[in-house]
């Protein structure tokens, strides 16, 4: 922020401060009810229309406080268990966000719409909220600060509305069931009672699936924002590695953590990635990244497709002996590339990875994780300028988790062995090397480019489940998901974990689009042109219990 722009917010602050919101906002009230058809219902609504309304005056980022939807569903109901905390701070932060606007106008289109973050992404502890990845080894423990996505919220005038939870630890914990996290319980999805709702970035994608907040965030390593976009019915973008800043993010890998947008529109996740994507000089993998980030909303053309040359991995990717991917999905799938070809692109079919059945036979990403998480964690728990469970290391959590089993090792989630093989690894030597090179070498030279040179294409397009996010996942590179069906009435649940069903009734599935590195721009308008046309988010709607009954036309009624 300008400094002659921060200094009129604390002027228009002060003013504020003894003004009631009812009084300030009565213009609103006089004309709730002529306007009141045209407020923007929260289940879908997006953050061009919550800004326009902003803009208009006809209702408040204070009016905007999730908390009602949030507590409708996230204990009570159907206890999905998508939020660990909200921010205490968030109502006066939206207050003094709501005056400036008045004055001032918006700094951007974030400007007062609140996000939701995973809880590896850390905010400043004098907030009020704890920054934790889910595990009560970090509860009250004070971070260095605000992470480097947050500071350029921040600076657009987001409100970090809460903390989403996740797979404990981003799933790098052991062999546990998706969204799960010791501070936050079992997440499941809104689609079917108990649903899998993928991770890790669980919490991310089920609030963004029922408006518990406007728009949020998750992160990355393998799968975590494009698997939860998949099975939540919404778009989900990881960038490449290095375009979004890891500063102040719970860690798993520098070479694959990448921080992104669930959303419930490709648009508003263009609008989030434009705001979040940037260098930093705490993250040095961002300083390598293009001079000058897109505004990725450009890309927001519903003729992007004309023109585009798309390849489809069949090898391994397509294939169900590999992924698992059944039927459903790929009857879903072979529409979906006759809908590209009548927005006028040209398949490649089959447009194959040269290293496809070497990633399948792989164990190198195992390798690099495991080394990586050690060193990083350990760093993670040394930044911390207080913790008071006392834990220093990832040996020291180890020992945690077994000295405290009924918060970190209940029934049915007792298993770290991820962290005990993390513990074994011995730091960068020669075979961690070669397996970080053999993993550009598969997932960059021989595998996402190779293709798109070869046949000289501009995106691959896959399924999102399978094994569609290990290529980007070891090269860094980009995946932008959107929906691309559910599960029919009479599908049989299978169990995905102690308590979650996956597939089951109306459960969804996702389309991913995969590029080369910093080809977000072009990502994003093959995923806008396809879900303009198809729409199929809006083809289905959670189970009624877990749709948030909470209105703007209600806090603006309670409020007046
Ligand atoms: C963290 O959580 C604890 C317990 O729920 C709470 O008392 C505290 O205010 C939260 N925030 C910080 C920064 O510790
Ligand atoms: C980041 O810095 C570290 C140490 O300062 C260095 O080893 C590493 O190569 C750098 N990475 C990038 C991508 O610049
Ligand atoms: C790593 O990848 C290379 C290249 O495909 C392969 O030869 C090697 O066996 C892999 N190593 C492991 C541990 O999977
Ligand atoms: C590198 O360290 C790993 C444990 O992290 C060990 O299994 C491996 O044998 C070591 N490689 C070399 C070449 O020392
Ligand atoms: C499920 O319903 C579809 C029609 O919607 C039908 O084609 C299919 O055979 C049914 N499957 C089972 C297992 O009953
Ligand atoms: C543990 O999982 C089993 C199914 O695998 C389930 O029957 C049982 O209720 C679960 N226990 C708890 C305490 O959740
Ligand atoms: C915001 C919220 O509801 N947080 C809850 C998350 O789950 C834990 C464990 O049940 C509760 O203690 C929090 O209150």
């Amino acid at each position: 922020m300008h400094l002659a722009r921060a200094l009129l917010v604390v002027i228009v602050v002060v003013q504020f401060a003894s003004t009631t919101l009812a009084k300030a906002y009565s213009d609103t009230a006089s004309s709730l009810t002529k306007r009141v058809a045209a407020l923007p219902d929260l289940y879908e609504a997006t953050v061009t229309e919550l800004q326009a309304g902003l803009n208009a005056g006809e209702f408040t980022s204070v009016d905007l406080a999730y908390f009602a939807r949030i507590s409708e569903v996230n204990l009570q109901g159907p206890a999905l268990r998508a939020v660990i905390e909200t921010n205490p701070s968030a109502l006066a932060e939206a207050a003094a966000l709501d005056a400036e606007r008045k004055l001032l106008g918006p700094r951007s289109l974030l400007h007062g719409i609140p996000i939701l973050l995973k809880d590896n992404i850390a905010t400043t502890a004098s907030e009020g909220m704890n920054t934790t990845a889910g595990s009560f080894s970090m509860l009250g423990s004070i971070v260095p600060g605000d992470a480097g996505v947050v500071k350029r919220l921040r600076a657009a005038g987001a409100i970090v509305l809460g903390k989403a939870n996740l797979s404990e630890f981003a799933h790098y914990r052991g062999n546990l069931a998706s969204g799960w996290s010791g501070r936050g319980g079992q997440c499941t999805a809104a689609y079917y009672p108990g649903q899998d709702p993928c991770g890790s970035s669980s919490g991310s994608g089920v609030s963004a699936s029922i408006g518990l907040a406007a728009v949020t965030l998750g992160s990355e390593t393998d799968g975590s924002i494009t698997c939860p976009a998949s099975q939540n019915n919404i778009a989900g973008i990881k960038p490449t590695v290095g375009l979004t800043s890891r500063a102040g993010v719970i860690p798993i890998s520098e070479h694959q953590d990448t921080v992104g947008p669930l959303t419930r529109s490709i648009s508003d996740a263009a609008i989030v990635l434009s705001i979040i994507a940037g260098p930093d000089p705490n993250d040095n993998f961002t300083l390598a990244q293009p001079n000058r980030v897109p505004q990725y909303t450009r890309a927001l053309n519903t003729n992007a497709l004309q023109g585009a040359r798309i390849g489809v991995p069949r090898a391994v990717f397509l294939d169900p002996t590999y992924t698992g991917l059944d039927e459903t999905v790929l009857s879903a799938y072979a529409t979906a590339l006759q809908t590209l070809q009548s927005l006028g692109a040209t398949l490649v079919d089959p447009a194959d990875l040269p290293s496809a059945y070497d990633i399948a036979a792989s164990n190198n990403e195992t390798i690099v994780l495991s080394v990586d998480f050690k060193v990083q964690i350990d760093a993670w728990y040394q930044s911390l300028y207080t913790n008071p469970s006392g834990v220093r290391s990832l040996e020291q959590l180890i020992a945690f988790d077994n000295t405290n089993p009924s918060l970190e090792e209940p029934a049915n989630y007792t298993d770290q062995s991820i962290l005990v093989a993390s513990e074994a690894t011995t730091g960068y030597n020669a075979t961690y090397c070669s397996a970080l090179a053999a993993d550009y070498d598969m997932g960059r030279t021989r595998g996402i480019d190779a293709a798109l040179q070869q046949y000289n294409l501009d995106a691959l397009v896959l399924p999102a489940g399978g094994l569609t996010t290990v290529p980007a996942a070891i090269a860094g590179y980009p995946i932008v998901t959107v929906p691309l069906g559910f599960y029919p009435d009479n599908t049989t649940t299978q169990s995905a974990g102690p308590v979650t069903v996956y597939p089951a009734p109306g459960a969804p599935f996702g389309l991913s689009f995969l590029g080369t590195a910093y080809s977000e721009y072009n990502l994003i308008g093959y995923a806008y042109a396809y879900e303009q046309k198809t729409q199929t988010r809006l083809a289905r709607k959670a189970y009624s219990a877990a749709i948030p009954t909470t209105q703007l036309s209600d806090i603006l009624a309670s409020s007046n």
